[in-house]
């Protein structure tokens, strides 16, 4: 698996003065944040988190990476909170993907209201439960999920990031499968569009990243835009793994060889449908295509490698 197109973008919305969401679109590491607080404070929250967060490097990996992301986001936060008394009380929510490429692991963490989508196939899904009061009462059957759109502390949350010493964070991990789309947002977004009319402008955009962050954060503020909303989306695609393949050739007798002894295993030959689709695909260009835009893509690591080394000296 190999993360394909990203894209990030927030907006103010119509209604608000400042925007406090910040957002981070760097593979393998994607996030959302939305800051509370008085004054300049939830800015400073969100923007500390998506700097903590940032700052992570590589050495992170999976759940328990982004586990260990979002704790020390909260201590940075809590800590500038009790030293500075104009961000006393200050928080955010957060919501942050980290993709291990080699294994399709997609570890998601959350706190607040926040939310990770996942368009797999036809159906977008939220993969997120709100750390809210109205989806408390829906859980307990209280509230109608309907009544809990229109509901006048639906922004109220019941866990942010930096309000406390420690915080619990949600985490789970998705199995990406090649061709998935997440979507990372802020509630600025659900809670101006409803999930149908997300999913139809991200088919519209054709599940371009970049476009579907702009028709989305248009969506919004064609609603009304009443909250800032930022929104972040990734592919996930199958790995480009035709490299050696496509130096020897087609294996096209294998595979109508493989058939009769897989009969009735759907995995099995779907495997076989899509390795040779793959094949296909990048088979009639020469090995040699990718073998420079590898090295090309070598080159131009080394060289941003060089530029950041010279640049934090
Ligand atoms: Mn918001």
């Amino acid at each position: 698996m190999r993360i394909g197109r990203a894209a990030g973008l927030t907006d103010p919305g119509r209604r608000r003065l400042r925007n406090e969401d910040a957002f981070i679109c760097e593979p393998p590491l994607f996030a959302v944040a939305d800051g509370m607080g008085g004054a300049r404070a939830g800015e400073i929250a969100a923007g500390l988190a998506a700097t903590a967060l940032g700052e992570a490097g590589s050495e992170a990996q999976g759940e328990e990476g982004v586990v260990a992301l979002i704790t020390e986001a909260n201590r940075r936060i809590w800590e500038r909170s009790l030293a500075d008394p104009q961000t006393a009380g200050m928080g955010t929510t957060v919501t942050a993907a980290l993709v291990d490429a080699d294994t399709g692991a997609v570890g998601i963490g959350h706190v607040g209201d926040s939310r990770a989508y996942l368009l797999r196939g036809g159906r977008l899904e939220q993969l997120t439960t709100d750390h809210s009061l109205v989806a408390e009462l829906v859980q307990s059957g209280v509230l109608t999920p309907e009544e809990a759109e229109r509901h006048p502390q639906r922004s109220a949350i019941t866990r942010a990031l930096g309000t406390e010493p420690s915080v619990e964070v949600d985490a789970f991990t998705v199995q990406a499968e090649p061709g998935d789309l997440f979507l990372l947002c802020s509630d600025g977004l659900p809670t101006m569009v409803g999930e149908d009319e997300m999913h139809e402008a991200i088919e519209r955009a054709g599940r371009d990243p970049a476009r579907a962050a702009d028709a989305l954060v248009a969506a919004a503020n064609e609603h009304g835009g009443e909250d800032n909303v930022t929104v972040v989306l990734f592919e996930l695609l199958a790995a480009v793994d035709g490299a050696e393949a496509v130096s020897t050739p087609l294996p096209a007798p294998a595979a109508e060889a493989v058939d009769p002894e897989r009969n009735g295993d759907p995995d099995g030959s779907s495997a076989t449908e899509e390795s040779s689709a793959s094949l296909r695909r990048h088979g009639a260009g020469p090995g040699g295509r990718i073998a420079a835009l590898a090295l090309i893509a070598g080159v131009l690591v080394l060289g941003l490698l060089a530029l950041y080394l010279a640049t934090t000296q």
